[in-house]
């Protein structure tokens, strides 16, 4: 038996290691371990209510929006306000270019260079080897090409999220109640503008593309399963969510129960074990602890880990979500001849992201025509003494929780439950491995395993900075 230890993953957001055990070609251990902790569910302790959206959002420069709306979230619901439909349109759009903004950033620069040959990419950018590369010369020249591409697009999706939210990173819009800033006419043609471009880009470019991919290497529709799948649901209007909430677990998808969550922490460097509901977690970090292995906790819904993110959207929004995601997502499984269920592995999760990422385009140029200029956008709100408050929603990785509970005006306790917590997480109490290292333990490898586990585990689109609090 080999263990390879891959320590920094690169192409990700943070610092996780992987550690992999090779037996006769075949992976038949894993570890994930995150590396870095924070304290900033510490720093929210003893502030002011509203100070969490405006601290919480930097727990990341990548989905800072998340953590705005889940806050933001969680805070509505501590002090009973909901935001008027302008103002739930308006924070949509600016989470949803957030989205997209996640979706080409992962699939162009994070994810595409594991299937390039090692010179399509210039220097620093190349992932630098020749190992199972199945493009000719001209596919990889036109992907390559569409690697540049895709960073002005990005900077076009950061342009959307500046305008509506009045920067980026770190939006100062979103807030409880709904949003700060009601944009002018002019800001609204702007976004118009830009959203049409990545629209065209999404339909053009970044779908033909993933479908190539997912073409040549439909081998990987089979591997990095995990089985069980969990979404919070996201994008709130007119009390439906455009991604509805759910679970998979053993039968078909089941409506969620958010008080089937608990994170335990039996692995990871903090005294005691769990698992305990969000909300009565104590967590003091113990970096001595013998039998730990990741400062990442280990969140279960059920008692199962669960995987979250864009298959655990797509398969709820194919049960349950809108004609228009089924009438797409059908059309595009059928062309990269793969089925629903094959949505958890390696390469359905980079189709779903992209299935998701066509439908919400489409999404938000609705939202855009549905903005009313003359209504209100936010509504005031009043911070009591005493109050608890949840925020569930997806991020562009998976399923976010926010929890507060306020005493004496102050914030008492801040929890926070990221997408990357949950398929990051180590093993649990009963042993049970988290979903990455599950997507991992059984896979047939051809050489020392470096290159599918890379694979597989960006799949997930790890974020390091959101894993840790
Ligand atoms: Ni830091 Fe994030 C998303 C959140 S992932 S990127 O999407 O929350 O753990």
């Amino acid at each position: 038996m080999r263990t390879v230890s891959i320590d920094p993953i690169t192409r990700i957001e943070g610092h996780l290691r992987v550690e992999i055990q090779v037996e006769d070609g075949v992976i038949v251990g894993a570890r994930c371990s995150g590396a870095l902790y924070r304290g900033l569910e510490e720093i929210l302790r003893g502030r002011h209510p509203l100070d969490a959206q405006r601290i919480t959002t930097r727990i990341c420069g990548v989905c800072p929006l998340a953590h705005s709306t889940a806050a933001s979230l969680c805070l509505d619901d501590a002090l009973g306000v909901e935001p008027p439909r302008n103002g739930q349109l308006l924070r949509n759009l600016i989470y949803g270019a957030n989205f997209l903004h996640n979706h080409i950033l992962h699939f162009y620069h994070l994810a595409l260079p594991d299937y390039l040959p090692a010179r399509a990419l210039p220097g620093a950018l190349s992932p630098g080897t020749d190992e199972d590369r199945r493009f000719s010369a001209a596919e990889a020249e036109r992907l390559a090409g569409h690697y540049l591409a895709a960073l002005d697009m990005r900077r076009k999706a950061q342009e959307l999220v500046a305008l509506f939210g009045g920067k980026m990173p770190h939006d100062m819009s979103i807030v409880p109640g709904g949003v700060t800033h009601r944009p002018a006419p002019g800001d609204v043609a702007a976004f118009r503008f830009r959203l049409k471009e990545i629209a065209g880009f999404i339909e053009g470019t970044y779908i033909p593309d993933l479908l190539l991919v997912a073409e040549r290497y439909h081998d990987y529709f089979e591997l990095g399963k995990v089985g069980k799948l969990l979404t919070f649901g996201c994008f709130p209007l007119d009390g439906d969510r455009l991604f509805p909430a759910g679970a998979v677990l053993d039968g078909g998808p089941e409506p969620l129960d958010p008080g089937e969550i608990r994170e335990g922490f039996s692995r990871s460097w903090y005294a005691g074990e769990g698992p305990r509901p969000p909300w009565e977690e104590e967590a003091v970090p113990d970096p001595d602890k013998a039998t730990a292995y990741s400062w990442i906790k280990a969140p279960r819904y059920r008692g199962e880990a669960c995987e979250v993110g864009p298959a655990a959207r797509a398969t709820l929004a194919l049960a349950h979500g809108p004609p228009q995601f089924r009438e797409i997502a059908g059309e595009l499984l059928g062309e990269a001849k793969a089925t629903p269920e094959q949505l958890g592995s390696a390469m359905g999760r980079h189709l779903a992201r992209g299935i998701e990422a066509l439908f919400l385009a489409r999404a938000m140029e609705g939202w855009l025509a549905d903005l009313d200029p003359s209504a209100p956008v936010a509504t005031s709100v009043t911070v009591p003494d005493e109050a608890r408050g949840q925020g569930l929603t997806d991020a562009p990785r998976g399923a976010l929780g926010h929890w507060v509970e306020i005493a004496g005006g102050v914030i008492a306790r801040y929890q926070v439950i990221a997408p990357t917590t949950w398929n990051a997480s180590p093993r649990d109490e009963r042993d049970v491995p988290g979903p990455i290292e599950r997507a991992l333990e059984g896979t047939r490898v051809a050489g020392d395993g470096l290159l599918e586990a890379g694979r597989i585990v960006r799949s997930f689109d790890p974020c390091l900075a959101c894993a840790i609090q």
